[in-house]
């Protein structure tokens, strides 16, 4: 294998009784209108207040939850009791040990979840997936493992998860064993150019404290020199050097390199140097007016949602589901329920891809996938007052790597807000019915090395659910010299490295029933001729198409948004005859993207849920995820190929699982110095009832108003029990405390002793 690297400096790291668009020529006929209103008004009148609990007790054992340290803990004691693993305590394990890498929930199989969920069966049983590292051998790999059930027991067994991968074998090459020597090799090999490197880039790169480089590539300030080693096998003492590069020039021993740097036409380029504008702190005048606080948002009455802690349960209005948290992939939903029915089953990220391009070997090789370094671990604590507002609810979440459970406090929030625009509204001459648009939402970040991805979950009173990405922190970028066609320069020695991120998520949806199918309405020109004229008129008509088999099944979103794409159960129509369903659709930024790289040579056979915006399987227990932590140890060969999951089957009125990407074309430009901004780099997809219920659903909420009105003035303020909150807020009670920020609870596991845990803030994989 050929690995190269960069010499880098250490871096900082709907009108109410017309259709909504008839446009009334004489708002004459609007008085009859309203008075029409008024009986409708009085005939349903708002429905009786119930008692409201903020706290919610989950009608069913969540049986997604994560493991519990307990759980954990007798899991990786359980498996250092098999001396054929051969395990060594992650603490004291180094390259050539077996180790326990990560131990998680085996996702229950469906069939028996839905039984459990449904049918009244019983518990699944719960099994844990340990990710062990097998170290100590000339071919190290890694193998995941089922172990259960839980607890353990006499009768838990362990087992290589093999039927959970596509490739049929839960092993796979390690080519990435060897770390500490690799970290060595390249102190080794830039030793020889100790001072080129001096007069080049005008510091050391040595190992020692005081260096001013790191050797890797690094988010802003890369500087352009590289090497090129072949590392083939663990010994390296047989490991070589193979060349060097800077300028775009290539030298294929350090000799050639040296002679060409001491010649007099040796082009040296400028330093990409550090100063302020790496750092993310305020900078530049101040706005005017920004000295005032600005707006901020209060719970004024208290809590408008229930949360059972225990379960990681939550309702609110008529919305209900589970909460789980992974390494992998951090926050999943399951078992979404709206008035009663499951939508969704299982809604969650499977994968994130962000591929680089450049004219440097490190850009054109970087391909990141990133639950390789886990969403789980970086899912750091939230800010309330910036993270989420100062009332949300938080949550705690926990993950278990290297044999030590960690709790990130407070990572999770939930909170109502009202996003600024109403959710209805109408006016006429003599009235307007206004009605506020509050949403709920469920949030989390993670910290995936430069980039921090914020994760929301959105529900609304019309039953849509939104899920975004937005992406902030640092750029990953390039030096500039020569690399205009990969990305702008944005600063004196840079170029933001352009790449696409392409974020895979997996979305089962159930629609009154795990049979379902995927149609696309069509909105179509077409000319037609009435029988009431000789002429043809272009106009336009909705076709309807079914998706039902596996090999119409990978679809790019439509130009021009002409296709409608829905998810129906064909066999529940509504009393109109139109199947009952949901839709699904882009809602912000770059929703429904793909990889621009076609059959990427950094991603090989691990990209197949990355080539377009949607893709539709039938449900199968063998096929959960579209991807897999250890993909990227030899993504080649992967453990899951999702183009594996397309084998011709039948998806008419069958159990689907959609597989949507979010993401963006980032070419960074001078704005995303210091830090990519959120309002730019954000991606969503919405799904929303179609035909699902007879009208909009947002009408029974008590917040909106009807204004009457006439020429002389207001007539009538009619109301629905919506409460004006009145009295005073104490900001100063509610304001923020940042020195509360406590970071993660660690325990570790091996040995296990749950009440003393230890303060590791360090990031553990
Ligand atoms: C609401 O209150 C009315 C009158 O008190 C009662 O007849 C009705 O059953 C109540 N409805 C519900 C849903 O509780
Ligand atoms: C593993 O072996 C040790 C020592 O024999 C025992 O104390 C422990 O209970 C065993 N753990 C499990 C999970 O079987
Ligand atoms: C077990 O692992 C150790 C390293 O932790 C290694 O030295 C030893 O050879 C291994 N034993 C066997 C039987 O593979
Ligand atoms: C498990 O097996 C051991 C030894 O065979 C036995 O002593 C113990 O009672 C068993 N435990 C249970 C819970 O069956
Ligand atoms: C080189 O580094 C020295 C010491 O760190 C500094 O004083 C000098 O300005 C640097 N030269 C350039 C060209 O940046
Ligand atoms: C989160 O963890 C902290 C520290 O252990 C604990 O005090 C708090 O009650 C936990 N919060 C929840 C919602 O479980
Ligand atoms: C269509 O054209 C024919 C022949 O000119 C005429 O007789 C007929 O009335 C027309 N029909 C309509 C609907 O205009
Ligand atoms: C990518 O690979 C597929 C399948 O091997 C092939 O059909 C396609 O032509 C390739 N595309 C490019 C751009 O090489
Ligand atoms: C879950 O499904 C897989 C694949 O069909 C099967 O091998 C496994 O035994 C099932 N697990 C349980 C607990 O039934
Ligand atoms: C697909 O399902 C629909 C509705 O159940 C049915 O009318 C149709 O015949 C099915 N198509 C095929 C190809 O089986
Ligand atoms: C508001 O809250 C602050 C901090 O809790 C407290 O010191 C202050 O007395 C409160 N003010 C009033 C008017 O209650
Ligand atoms: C916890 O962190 C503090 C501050 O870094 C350190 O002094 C202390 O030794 C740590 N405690 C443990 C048990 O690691
Ligand atoms: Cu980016």
């Amino acid at each position: 294998m050929l690995v190269s690297a960069a010499v880098v400096f250490s871096s900082l790291l709907s009108c109410a009784v017309a259709g909504p668009h008839a446009r009334l020529k004489s708002p004459k006929n609007w008085a009859k209108k309203t008075a029409l209103m008024e009986v409708l008004a009085a005939a349903s009148p708002p429905s009786n207040s119930t008692t409201f609990s903020p706290v919610a007790v989950a009608p069913k054992a969540n049986i997604f939850i994560s493991l519990t340290d307990d759980e954990a803990a007798s899991v990786i004691s359980f498996l250092h009791n098999q001396t054929e693993l051969n395990l060594t305590a992650a603490a004291d394990a180094g390259a050539w040990d077996n180790a326990i890498e990560v131990v998680d929930l085996v996702q229950p199989n469906k069939t028996d979840a839905l039984e459990y969920l449904d049918n009244g069966g019983a518990v699944p049983d719960r099994f844990a997936v340990a990710r062990i590292a097998f170290g100590a051998t000339d071919e190290p790999y890694l193998q995941d493992f089922i172990v259960g059930p839980l607890p353990i027991s006499n009768s838990s067994t362990y087992a290589s998860l093999d039927w959970a991968t596509t490739s049929g074998s839960a092993k796979i090459r390690n080519h990435n064993a060897d770390e500490d020597l690799l970290t060595q090799w390249n102190l080794d090999v830039t030793a020889t150019v100790a001072d080129i490197i001096l007069d080049l880039l005008n510091g050391t790169a040595t190992g020692s404290d005081d260096d001013d480089f790191d050797i890797w590539g690094e988010t802003l300030l890369p500087q352009g020199l590289f090497f090129k080693s072949d590392i083939t096998g663990r010994d390296s003492s047989k490991w070589q050097l193979q060349g060097w590069l800077y300028g775009d020039v290539f030298y294929s021993t350090t000799e050639e390199f040296r002679q060409a740097w001491s010649s007099p036409d040796f082009v040296k380029y400028d330093l990409n140097l550090p100063s302020s504008w790496i750092g993310s702190d305020q900078t530049g005048d101040f706005f005017p007016g920004d000295n005032i606080a600005p707006p901020i948002a209060v719970q004024p009455n208290g809590q408008r949602f229930s949360v059972d802690e225990e379960q990681k349960y939550v309702e609110w209005m008529d919305f209900s589901f589970y909460i789980t948290f992974t390494r992998d992939t951090g926050l999943r939903l399951f078992d979404i329920k709206y008035k009663g029915d499951r939508i969704i089953y299982e809604l969650g990220l499977q994968e994130a891809i962000a591929h680089y391009a450049g004219l440097d070997p490190v850009q054109s090789a970087t391909s990141y996938m990133d639950t390789f370094y886990g969403f789980g671990p970086y899912a750091f604590e939230l800010v309330p007052g910036f993270d989420c507002p100062t009332y949300s609810h938080f949550l705690n979440a926990t993950f278990h790597a290297a044999e030590v459970s960690t709790t990130h406090r407070n990572n999770i929030c939930l909170f109502e807000s009202d996003p600024g625009y109403l959710m209805q509204r109408h006016s006429s001459s003599n009235y307007l019915a206004l009605t506020k648009n509050i949403v709920f939402t469920l949030r989390s970040v993670s910290t995936v090395g430069n980039y921090d991805y914020s994760f929301d979950y959105v529900f609304a009173l019309d039953g849509s659910i939104e899920t975004i990405v937005r992406a902030s922190g640092y750029i990953q970028s390039a030096f500039y010299a020569k690399n205009n066609d990969y990305g702008y320069q944005v600063h004196d020695a840079l170029s933001g490295s352009m790449h696409d991120h392409a974020l895979n998520w997996k979305v089962d949806m159930d629609i009154l029933g795990t049979e379902n199918t995927f149609v696309k309405h069509k909105i179509v020109p077409v000319q037609v001729k009435y029988p009431w004229s000789n002429n043809t008129r272009s106009t336009m008509q909705l076709q309807r198409e079914r998706v039902e088999n596996e090999d119409d099944a990978k679809l790019y979103w439509p130009r021009n948004g002409a296709d409608m794409f829905l998810v129906e159960n064909s066999d529940q129509p509504n009393k109109y005859g139109e199947p009952r369903g949901y839709k699904i659709a882009p809602s912000r930024g770059g929703a429904g993207m793909h990889l621009t790289i076609q059959n990427s040579s950094v991603l090989l056979k691990s990209q197949g849920f990355a080539t377009h915006g949607l893709y539709i399987t039938k449900q199968k227990d063998t096929e959960v995820r579209a991807s897999h932590a250890n993909n990227d140890y030899d993504p080649g060969h992967p453990l899951i190929d999702f183009d594996a999951f397309f084998d011709s089957e039948s998806l008419n009125q069958t159990d689907i699982v959609l597989w949507l990407n979010l993401g963006m074309h980032h070419v960074p430009h001078t704005g995303d110095l210091p830090n990519t901004v959120f309002t730019t780099a954000q991606s969503a997809f919405i799904i929303s009832p179609h035909n699902y219920l007879l009208n909009d659903a947002s009408r029974a909420t008590r917040q909106m108003v009807r204004i009457d009105y006439n020429s002389s003035g207001v007539q009538l303020v009619k109301e629905f029990g919506g409460k004006m909150p009145s009295g005073m807020v104490n900001l100063t009670a509610i304001q923020p405390n940042f020195n509360n920020y406590e970071g993660d609870i660690a325990t570790r596991k091996f040995p296990y002793d749950p009440l003393h845990p230890y303060n590791d803030t360090e990031s553990i994989v």
